[in-house]
């Protein structure tokens, strides 16, 4: 069968047998679409159904979350993990806790992190989970007690070899702590490999904090020096406020860069004379406040509530680092009409199809997320490392480690894209390479 027609008919099965997970859907579409020509030069891939086979997830674990707030009053949230591909290694992926969380959400991401997996060149199959549990308000010991009630029922699905959670929105050391004591009491085994984003007096590893922000920044730095451009005196933009953001944040400013505006899920803070981090980081790492706090520390800024418009600034390059579909094709033509250079996406699918066509058609150099944020999960595969190990690393040994990985992610997504007639176009380039690997090793293991 045509390449063309077999990955249009994948993608209507796709979308009769997961109704209502629209976001699932354009995951599904953007990397189908970038595979036509791959499946044109190996039609081997479809005579062994390696793309029916890479949209169904392994595994999908739905379970009840029940827990007691500071009042005595009880809660059910849903949890969720998705097994998507273990062809290359164990599941590898976050949890989010957020109250959109649905299982096309956890799907959309599950199916992402294959490929992105993949692109790190380490060993890590592809999955994702959390829940709609809302963390926003609630106590230390409501959290404690929400993440052991989730722990309770997602203990028996994963493991070191198995499957290995980590964070992601909602998600950070405080969550992994709370998940992994629980963990540990019911199993009664010190397996710190099953978990990662860990502490660092329990196995966690250096630069795992850092990692997501930190490789958004080493991967668009090449990018950028591949026209070369750099970082240095430009004008960033960066959404959210969260772990990607601050470190991504962190890292541009280090290499010389003005970060005048970041947001939180209620507005945006505008600094004309440049972010001062460390307000940042007291506001929302120590604190858990509003964005809007920062304005009472520095006068001269703006704070302006809703979140969107903060594309309507201009800047040089651009760091969507919040959720997903946060710029839709409105956003990106004003980025483009105000003279963007440069987006990297630090969130998963953080740009509609549409916005990215427009950054594409625009010829604005574009960081597509797989590639792009692979640093955290890539940080995570070393921290697995380490505790098979029982080793820990230095801080420069990880930073070069992560640095390496993700100038070659650029080298490969960015040659296979040229390969392939696609030149500049990363989108692509990331889809292919992070599809090839898996789909070679699903050759090998047979219909499974
Ligand atoms: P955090 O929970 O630390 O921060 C999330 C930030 O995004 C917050 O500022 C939050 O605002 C904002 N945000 C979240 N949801 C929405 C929404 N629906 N609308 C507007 N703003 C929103 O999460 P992370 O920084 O870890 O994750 C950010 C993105 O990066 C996500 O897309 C995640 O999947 C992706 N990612 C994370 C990795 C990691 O290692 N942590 C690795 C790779 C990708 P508020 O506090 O108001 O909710
Ligand atoms: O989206 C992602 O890559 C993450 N949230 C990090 C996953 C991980 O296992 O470190």
């Amino acid at each position: 069968m045509n390449a063309k027609e077999h990955v249009k008919q994948v993608f209507e099965q796709v979308i009769k047998r997961n109704p209502n997970e629209p976001e699932f859907h354009q995951a599904v579409k953007e990397v189908l679409d970038s595979l036509v020509p791959v499946l044109e030069r190996r039609p081997e891939y479809i005579e062994a159904g390696i793309v029916e086979r890479i949209v169904e997830p392994e595994r999908q674990i739905i379970f009840r979350v029940p827990w007691v707030d500071d009042n005595g009053k009880v809660h059910v949230n849903r949890g969720f993990r998705v097994q998507f591909n273990s062809a290359i290694g164990p599941y590898k992926g976050g949890l989010r806790f957020h109250p959109s969380v649905n299982l096309g959400i956890i799907k959309f991401l599950g199916f992402e992190q294959i490929f992105k997996n993949s692109l790190t060149g380490l060993p890590i199959g592809g999955g994702k989970g959390g829940s709609d549990f809302d963390p926003k308000g609630k106590s230390d010991a409501e959290i404690m007690r929400f993440c052991q009630s989730f722990m309770t029922e997602l203990y028996r699905h994963i493991g070191p070899d198995i499957d290995v959670p980590a964070g992601d929105i909602g998600v950070g050391a405080r969550e992994i702590g709370y998940l992994y004591g629980m963990y540990k009491k019911i199993t009664g085994a010190y397996e710190a490999g099953v978990l990662t984003g860990k502490g660092l007096t329990y196995g966690g590893s250096l630069v795992r904090k850092e990692a997501t922000g930190y490789g958004l920044v080493y991967f668009v730095e090449e990018m950028l020096n591949a026209k070369g451009l750099s970082f240095k005196d430009k004008v960033v933009v960066i959404s959210g406020s969260g772990n990607v953001a601050i470190y991504a944040a962190e890292k541009a400013m280090q290499l010389g860069a003005k970060v005048v505006a970041m947001s939180d899920s209620n507005g945006y803070v505008y600094d004309k004379d440049g972010i001062k981090l460390d307000t940042i980081k007291q506001i929302k790492e120590v604190e858990r406040k509003r964005i809007s706090e920062y304005v009472k520390y520095h006068p001269n800024a703006e704070y302006h509530e809703g979140c969107k418009n903060i594309w309507n600034i201009k800047c040089d390059i651009a760091l969507p680092c919040a959720t997903q579909n946060e710029i839709d094709a409105e956003a990106a033509n004003t980025l483009v009409k105000n003279g963007v250079i440069a987006v990297g996406e630090g969130a998963n699918m953080p740009s509609t199809l549409e916005a990215t066509e427009i950054f594409l058609n625009n010829k604005v150099l574009f960081a597509p997320a797989k590639a792009a944020n692979a640093g955290g999960v890539a940080t995570s595969a070393l921290e697995m490392s380490q505790n098979s190990l029982r080793m820990s690393w230095t801080f420069e040994e990880v930073d070069q480690k992560l640095h390496n990985i993700m100038v070659n992610i650029y080298k490969n997504a960015s040659k296979i894209a040229e390969e392939y007639g696609y030149k500049d176009n990363l989108v692509v380039g990331a889809n292919i390479a992070g599809f090839i690997k898996v789909a070679d090793a699903m050759l090998a293991q047979g219909i499974v």
